[in-house]
C-alpha cells in the first residue's frame, strides 16, 4: 500500500485526484513491484539496459547539440564576443526578491521527483520555493497570470503546443533546453506482434483493431491514453486516419501501468500512451507505433498530411525536446536563480532514474529527489554556484524482502 500513499502525496491537493484514485484503484498503482518480486532477476538485466540505452540516447543527443552550437556559434558572428568576455559569467548586481518561487506538481513520477531536486538547487541559490499541485496543460495560462514561476519538464510532444502559444504571447521565457530527448506515443508490449503482423506500423495496427476490443468499444480497437491533462489529439488522430479505434483516458499514470501489467501477465493485446525515458523500458518490451511522420503544421494545418480535412493526422515527436520554462518576470525577480534555471540541464538517464525509483523502488518522490542530489552533487552545485556541502546524504534505501511476513493467527 505504501505505493498507493506516493502517488496520493504526489497529487495531495490536485483537482480530481479522488476521481483519479477511485478510477485505478488502490492496486492500480502497484502493478510494477509484484513484477519485481516475480521476476527478480530479469529485471535487474533490464534496468542495467535501460542504463545502458538512456546514456546512448545522452551520447547522441550531446553530439547533436555541439553540432547546434558551433553551427549557432559560427553563424552569429559574435564569437569573439562571447569567449573573451568573462564579465559576462559574474553574479547579477540584483538581489533576488524574498518571495518564494511557485513550482507545479504533476501527475507522472519523473516531474514529481524531478521538482522536488529543482526545488533544492533553487533554494541552494538562497531562495525559497512553494509546490503547487497543477494541470500540466493549463500551467503555461497559469505562468502568463503570475501564479507559477518554472516549470522543468516540458515535453514537446504532450505540451509543445501549449507552451509555445504562451511563448509567442511574451508571457513564458523558453529558458532552457534539457539533453534528454523524448518520445510519447501509441507503445505496445512486443508479444502482441505475435498476433499482429506488420506492428510497428499503424496500418497494420489498424488491420489487427479488433484484437484490442473490450467490452466498451463496440467492436473497434481500444487506445488507452493518459489522463486528459497530457496530450490532446489522440480523438483527432483517430479520425483523420479513419481508425477503427476509441480513444479511452486513464484516470492516472497508475492506471496505464496496471493495464499494461494486467495484459502482460495474460499476454494479451493491449495498445497505451507511454513515453521515453520512462521506468517501463526497464520492465517491459515494446515498441511505439509508426504513425505518419510528425511535422508542427500537422498540428495546426488541416490541408497538411494523409487526410486534407484534419489536423492530427501524424505521429507524435520522435526526438522531442524536454525544455525548461519560466515566467517572464522570473530573471527581474530572481536574478540569481534564474542564472542557475539556465544551467539546469537533465539528460535521458536522469528522467529515467527519477521515474525509477519511485514506480519501481517505490520510493517517495521527495526521498527519490534526495537520492538523485545526493549522487549528482557536483554537476547541480554547480548550476546553483553553491558549496558542495549543501549536498543532502543519500536516503537509506529501505531494504524490501520479497518474502512473506509470518505472522501468527
Ligand atoms: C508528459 N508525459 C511525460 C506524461 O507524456
Amino acid at each position: 500500500m505504501a505505493c498507493v500513499t506516493t502517488l496520493r502525496d504526489g497529487l495531495r491537493g490536485a483537482p480530481g485526484t479522488e476521481a483519479r484514485q477511485a478510477d485505478s484503484g488502490g492496486v492500480g498503482n502497484c502493478p510494477p513491484r509484484t513484477d519485481r518480486t516475480d521476476r527478480g532477476e530479469v529485471f535487474m538485466l533490464k534496468r542495467f539496459m535501460v542504463i545502458l540505452a538512456a546514456m546512448a540516447m545522452v551520447a547522441s543527443a550531446c553530439g547533436s547539440d555541439s553540432d547546434d552550437a558551433s553551427g549557432a556559434a559560427s553563424g552569429s558572428g559574435d564569437v569573439a564576443a562571447t569567449t573573451a568576455a568573462p564579465a559576462a559569467t559574474a553574479a547579477p548586481a540584483a538581489a533576488d526578491s524574498s518571495d518564494a518561487i511557485k513550482l507545479p506538481i504533476h501527475n507522472w513520477s519523473s516531474q514529481i521527483a524531478g521538482v522536488y531536486a529543482v526545488g533544492a538547487i533553487l533554494e541552494a541559490t538562497g531562495n525559497s520555493v512553494e509546490y503547487i499541485s497543477a494541470d500540466s496543460t493549463l500551467v503555461y495560462t497559469s505562468m502568463c497570470e503570475g501564479d507559477m514561476d518554472l516549470v522543468h519538464e516540458v515535453w514537446e510532444g504532450a505540451f509543445g503546443v501549449a507552451f509555445m502559444e504562451q511563448v509567442d504571447a511574451g508571457c513564458v521565457i523558453d529558458a532552457a533546453t534539457h539533453d534528454a530527448k523524448t518520445r510519447e506515443d501509441w507503445w505496445y508490449p512486443s508479444y502482441v506482434e505475435d498476433v499482429c503482423p506488420g506492428l510497428p506500423d499503424w496500418e497494420a495496427l489498424n488491420d489487427c483493431a479488433s484484437l484490442f476490443a473490450t467490452p466498451d468499444s463496440g467492436g473497434k480497437g481500444r487506445f488507452l491514453g493518459g489522463p486528459v491533462d497530457w496530450l490532446k489529439g489522440d480523438q483527432e488522430r483517430v479520425e483523420g486516419l479513419e481508425m477503427d479505434f476509441i480513444v479511452e483516458n486513464a484516470g492516472t499514470a497508475g492506471a496505464l501501468w496496471a493495464a499494461l501489467e494486467a495484459a502482460s501477465v495474460n499476454q494479451e493485446p493491449v495498445v497505451i500512451f507511454n513515453w521515453t525515458p520512462n521506468f517501463v523500458e526497464a520492465m517491459y518490451d515494446g515498441k511505439f507505433i509508426e504513425f505518419p511522420e510528425f511535422a508542427d503544421e500537422c498540428r495546426t494545418d488541416a490541408s497538411w498530411g494523409l487526410n486534407p480535412e484534419t489536423t492530427h493526422d501524424c505521429g507524435n515527436p520522435k526526438n522531442g525536446y524536454l525544455k525548461l520554462g519560466v515566467w517572464s518576470g522570473f530573471p527581474d525577480k530572481w536574478p540569481t536563480a534564474y542564472a542557475a534555471v539556465q544551467k539546469m540541464n537533465f539528460t535521458n538517464l536522469d528522467i529515467a532514474q527519477l521515474a525509477m525509483y519511485v514506480d519501481i523502488d517505490g520510493m517517495e518522490p521527495e526521498d527519490a529527489a534526495a537520492l538523485w542530489l545526493a549522487d549528482n552533487c557536483a554537476r547541480w552545485t554547480g548550476w546553483a554556484s553553491a558549496d558542495q556541502s549543501v549536498c543532502p546524504e543519500a536516503p537509506t534505501a529501505a531494504a524490501h524482502s520479497s518474502d512473506a511476513i509470518k505472522l501468527p493467527i
